[in-house]
């Protein structure tokens, strides 16, 4: 029996693939091990009954292995891995951290509408890190084979490229060479371009965080 995943519907298109993060990641797992699923579209603002009743919680990712749904990507993704371990998805433990403030400093940027708070600067300093790892040890996160860093980082760089681009005509600075080859290449991925939101479902997302 196929896998049964829950993720979020687009805002602003419940019938289509939504822009969660978080639901992308595990999906990309899914995808990059080809594993089979099912995928339910949850309506975030109107949650249906019966997914309330599976997850109290309500928050997407949630899976279903073995009858029980399992919540939160991470918990999701290193079941994934225990059960399906080719190919294998894990980094060793020490490079869980890369990258891993860029997607908190994309979001205090993003919504910043003081110019001079050092949100932008902060969300560089980040970018130029991730640069230099990928100098030391690229193209992915752990050489030459994509891992479960990437996939989790994957999404977090797309919403960083679609949302600062719209909503501050901003780029990754071009002397970030390898950070540019390196969503180059994950965007371009299969697994990815079958689960990407539509760029303007990412707009109409953050659209209300940006301005509340
Ligand atoms: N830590 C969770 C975060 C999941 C999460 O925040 N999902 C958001 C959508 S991107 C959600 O379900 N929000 C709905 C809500 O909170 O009601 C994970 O990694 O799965």
């Amino acid at each position: 029996m196929a896998v049964e995943i829950c993720v979020k519907a687009a805002v602003d298109a419940p019938e289509v693939l939504g822009d969660c993060p978080f639901s992308q990641r595990a999906l990309l797992t899914l995808e990059e091990k080809k594993i089979p699923y099912k995928m339910h579209l949850i309506n975030i603002s109107q949650k249906p009954q019966w997914f309330l009743e599976v997850n109290p919680e309500g928050k997407v990712p949630v899976i279903k292995f073995d009858d029980k749904w399992i919540a939160d990507s991470d918990v999701i993704v290193a079941i994934i891995e225990d059960k399906y371990p080719n190919p294998s998805l894990s980094a060793p433990s020490e490079l869980s951290s890369v990258g891993s403030k860029i997607f908190s400093s994309f979001v205090t940027f993003l919504k910043s509408k003081d110019p001079s708070d050092g949100s932008e600067q902060a969300l560089v300093k980040e970018l130029k890190a991730l640069d230099e790892h990928l100098k030391a040890k690229g193209p992915y996160v752990n050489g030459e084979n994509i891992c479960a860093v990437d996939l989790s980082l994957a999404p977090k760089l797309y919403h960083l490229e679609v949302a600062l681009g719209h909503f501050k005509s901003w780029i990754v600075p071009e002397s970030l060479t390898r950070v540019h080859n390196y969503m180059k290449a994950l965007f371009s991925r299969e697994s990815f371009q079958k689960t990407k939101a539509a760029k303007e479902h990412v707009i109409a997302g953050w659209a209300p965080k940006v301005n509340p």
